[in-house]
C-alpha cells in the first residue's frame, strides 16, 4: 500500500497548526502593549462654544452628612453643567491643568491617587536608577495600554473622557494607582478629616452635584444646583449607605 499520501496529509495538518498557534500567539502578544484607549463607561462631554474665562461666576458651598462612620478616603464633589432637559450639556471651554507627573522609582506609583480634568495629561517617568521596565495600563471607565518604556523614558496620555481608571504595570502586580477625571474643572476634593468643601469660580447656570468616594462605603448623592452670579449656593450632600 501507498502510504506517501498519509504522510503528505499529516504534514498538511502540522503545518496548519503550527500556522493557527503562531496566529493565536501573536494576536495575544501584538496589539497587548501598543497604545490604545477604550472608553468603556466614562462619560463623553461637549465642549461648546463658551469660555469659562469670559463666564460671569459664583461659588458652591456645602457640608456633607454620614449615615455612620466616614472611611479615612478621600471624596470628591464635582459638578456636571446642565443643558436642555437638564441632560449633561455643553461643559465649556476651560483650559486644562499642567500634566501630571507619576514616578514610578521603586515600583511604586508616586502619587498613587490623584484627581484630574478632562483634557489634562498624565506622565508617567520611568525614573528608576536601575536598568528596569515598566508598563502603564488603565482599567476601569477608560481602558488603555500605554506599553512597555525602559529606564530613561516616559509614556503621556491626554483623558478625554471623564470616569475612574485603576492603573497598574503589567511587569509588576503590586504597582497599582487610581484616577477620577472631572467631567470640567469644578470640582473639590475632600481629604480623608474633611466634610465641608467651597467650590469657586463656577460659571453661572444650572448643574447636577455628584459625589465620587475612593473607598465606596455610601450611595452616591446628587442633586441639582443653580450658581448665579457673585452669589453662593449652599448644599447639604447627604451619604447613606
Ligand atoms: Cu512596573
Amino acid at each position: 500500500m501507498n502510504r506517501l499520501p498519509l504522510k503528505l496529509f499529516l504534514l498538511a495538518l502540522l503545518l496548519g497548526c503550527t500556522a493557527v498557534v503562531a496566529a493565536v500567539v501573536k494576536a495575544q502578544l501584538g496589539p497587548r502593549h501598543l497604545p490604545s484607549a477604550r472608553y468603556l463607561k466614562s462619560a463623553a462631554f461637549q465642549d461648546g462654544e463658551w469660555k469659562w474665562a469670559d463666564a460671569q461666576k459664583g461659588s458652591v458651598k456645602g457640608t456633607l452628612t454620614f449615615s455612620a462612620k466616614r472611611p479615612q478616603q478621600p471624596i470628591v464633589v464635582y459638578l456636571v453643567r446642565l443643558g436642555d432637559a437638564d441632560k449633561p450639556g455643553e461643559q465649556g471651554v476651560f483650559s486644562a491643568p499642567a500634566t501630571l507627573d507619576v514616578s514610578q522609582k521603586g515600583g511604586k506609583f508616586e502619587p498613587s491617587f490623584g484627581v484630574l480634568v478632562r483634557k489634562q495629561k498624565v506622565k508617567f517617568l520611568n525614573d528608576e536608577e536601575n536598568e528596569i521596565s515598566h508598563n502603564v495600563y488603565f482599567l476601569g471607565d477608560i481602558e488603555a495600554d500605554l506599553g512597555i518604556f525602559d529606564q530613561g523614558q516616559s509614556r503621556e496620555h491626554e483623558f478625554t473622557d471623564a470616569g475612574e481608571v485603576s492603573v497598574h504595570c503589567s511587569i509588576h502586580k503590586r504597582m497599582d494607582g487610581r484616577f477620577f477625571i472631572a467631567p470640567n474643572p469644578a470640582y473639590a476634593v475632600l481629604e480623608a478629616d474633611s466634610d465641608s468643601f467651597e467650590i469657586k469660580e463656577v460659571p453661572v447656570g444650572k448643574y447636577r452635584l455628584h459625589t465620587w468616594q475612593k473607598q465606596k462605603r455610601f450611595k452616591d448623592f446628587e442633586t441639582t444646583v443653580e450658581v448665579t452670579a457673585g452669589g453662593t449656593t449652599s448644599v447639604t450632600v447627604e451619604m447613606k449607605r
